[in-house]
C-alpha cells in the first residue's frame, strides 16, 4: 500500500521551500536582505505589503481563467471571478474610471493591448521620445511598437526641459497619428493632460496615457489625474502604487470591449489570478488614508532630495521635480551616470544612470541617475532622512578613488537598520 502524500499547507510557506529547494530559498532570503541593507532608491521599485505578497503565494496561481467574470473557456472559475470583480470594481471606484482591465502581466503587455485596440500595423502614433524621458513601448525602434508602427517623437523645451506642448501640437497637426501618448519613465513634472486632450480632439487621435510612474500619486490624490482626460490610462501595479508586479489599465466606457478583447485573446492568454488578486489588495489598500499621506510624504520626500542634492552642485533636469522622481545631470561635477551608479551601487545605495535629455553620452553611460523616493517612504523616511541620504549619494558619487565606500556603505546600514524595508523573523 503506498502512502498518502502529506496535504500541503495551502498559502505561503517558507519552511516547504528551504526543504524542497535551499537553493532558492538562500536566493529569496539573500534578496529580503539586500533590501533590508540598503537604499533603494529607483524611482520604479517600491516595497509591497505582506497581504500583497501573500495573495501573489496562493492556490490562485493555479487557475486557468481565459475570459473575463462570467464568460470564462474553463470550468471552476467561480471563485477566481469573484476576486477580478472586486478587484475591477475597486479600479474604478478608487480612479473615478468607467472601465478597468486588472489582466495585463505587466505595462509592456497593458501598452501592447492598447495598440492592439485602436492602430493597425503601420498607423502613424505621436509619443514622447525615449532619450527624453518616454518609454520603449512608445515607439522605440527596439520595440514592437517602433518595428510594427510608424512612431514620431516630440521632446522636451530646450530652456525648462519640460514637455515641449507646442512641438506636440505642430507634429500632431503635421502627422495626423492615429493615437497620441503621453507619459514616460523620467519626466519629474507633471504632465498638462488638458492639453493633450485639446490637441487629440483637434487632430482626431486617441488619447492614450502611460501612467505607469505616476499613477500610485494619482490613487493618493496628491497629483491630478489624467483618467477625466483620457480614452485609456495604462499602468503597472508595482511603483508608487506599491502592488504586486503587473500592468492594469482603465478607459472610458466606448472603449472597453475593444480593449479587452485586445488583453485577451489578441495580446494575452489564461491571465495571472494570483496577481489578479493581489492587484485587487493593494487597490483596497491605495483608498486608504494613510496610503493618502504616503503619497504626499513620497513627494515631499523626493522634492526635499532633490534640493540637497542640487545644493550639493548636482543640476536638477527642469530646476526640480513634482513628482516621486528627480533627474539629476551630473556633468557639473564631472562624473557619469555609470559612475554614479557604480560608485553608489558600491556603498549599498541602489539608483540608476540616466540619459539627461540631448545626452551627450551614450545610454550606456548616460550623464545622469534618476532617484525616486518610492521605496524609502514606504520605510518610513522623511524629509530630515533625505538630508542624510542626499549627504550619503554626494558622498558616493564624488569619491572617484573608493576611499569612502566602507564608511558611506557603514552609514547606510545605521540608517536603514531603524527603518527596515521587511522583518527578518
Ligand atoms: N523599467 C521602468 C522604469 O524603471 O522606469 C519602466 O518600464
Amino acid at each position: 500500500m503506498t502512502e498518502s502524500p502529506a496535504v500541503p499547507a495551502w498559502g505561503p510557506d517558507f519552511a516547504a521551500l528551504e526543504r524542497t529547494d535551499p537553493e532558492i530559498a538562500r536566493v529569496v532570503l539573500a534578496e529580503r536582505d539586500r533590501l533590508n541593507a540598503g537604499l533603494q532608491l529607483i524611482a520604479s521599485e517600491n516595497f509591497t505589503s505582506p497581504a500583497v505578497l501573500a495573495a501573489l503565494g496562493s492556490t490562485l496561481s493555479n487557475k486557468y481563467a481565459e475570459g473575463y467574470p462570467g464568460r470564462r473557456y474553463y470550468g471552476g472559475c467561480e471563485v477566481v471571478d469573484e476576486a477580478e470583480t472586486i478587484g475591477i470594481e475597486r479600479a474604478k471606484a478608487l480612479f473615478g474610471a468607467e472601465h478597468a482591465n486588472l489582466q495585463p502581466h505587466s505595462g509592456a503587455s497593458a501598452n501592447q493591448a492598447v495598440y492592439g485596440a485602436f492602430c493597425a500595423p503601420g498607423d502613424t502614433v505621436l509619443a514622447m521620445s525615449l532619450p527624453h524621458g518616454g518609454h520603449l513601448t512608445h515607439g522605440a525602434k527596439v520595440s514592437f511598437s517602433g518595428k510594427w508602427f510608424d512612431a514620431v517623437h516630440y521632446g522636451v523645451d530646450a530652456e525648462t526641459e519640460d514637455i515641449d506642448y507646442d512641438q506636440v501640437r505642430d507634429l500632431a497637426r503635421e502627422h495626423r497619428p492615429k493615437m497620441i501618448i503621453c507619459g514616460g519613465s523620467a519626466i519629474p513634472r507633471l504632465i498638462d493632460f488638458a492639453a493633450f486632450r485639446e490637441i487629440c480632439d483637434e487632430v482626431g487621435a486617441i488619447m492614450f496615457v502611460d501612467a505607469a510612474h505616476f499613477i500610485g500619486l494619482v490613487a493618493g490624490k496628491a497629483i491630478p489625474s489624467p483618467v477625466p482626460y483620457a480614452d485609456v490610462v495604462t499602468f503597472t501595479t508595482h511603483k508608487v502604487l506599491r502592488g504586486p508586479r503587473g500592468g492594469m489599465l482603465v478607459s472610458k466606457a466606448e472603449h472597453a470591449a475593444a480593449l479587452d478583447k485586445a488583453v485577451f485573446p489578441m495580446m494575452q492568454g489564461g491571465p495571472l489570478m494570483h496577481a489578479v488578486a493581489a492587484k485587487a489588495v493593494a487597490l483596497k489598500e491605495a483608498a486608504t488614508p494613510e496610503y493618502q499621506q504616503y503619497a504626499r510624504q513620497v513627494i515631499s520626500n523626493a522634492q526635499a532630495l532633490v534640493a540637497e542634492l542640487t545644493a550639493e552642485g548636482m543640476r536638477a533636469v527642469t530646476g526640480g521635480t513634482d513628482t516621486h522622481l528627480a533627474l539629476l545631470d551630473l556633468r557639473g561635477i564631472g562624473v557619469t551616470g555609470a559612475e554614479a551608479e557604480a560608485r553608489t551601487g558600491a556603498a549599498r545605495i541602489v539608483l540608476n544612470k540616466n540619459a539627461i535629455p540631448n545626452d551627450p553620452q551614450p545610454p550606456r553611460v548616460a550623464s545622469g541617475i534618476r532617484v525616486g523616493t518610492p521605496s524609502v517612504t514606504t520605510q518610513g523616511m522623511d524629509e530630515a532622512d533625505m538630508k542624510q541620504v542626499a549627504s550619503l549619494i554626494v558622498r558616493a558619487v564624488k569619491d572617484a578613488d573608493g576611499s569612502q565606500t566602507a564608511a558611506v556603505a557603514a552609514e547606510v546600514a545605521e540608517l536603514v537598520a531603524g527603518k527596515p524595508a521587511y522583518a527578518t523573523s
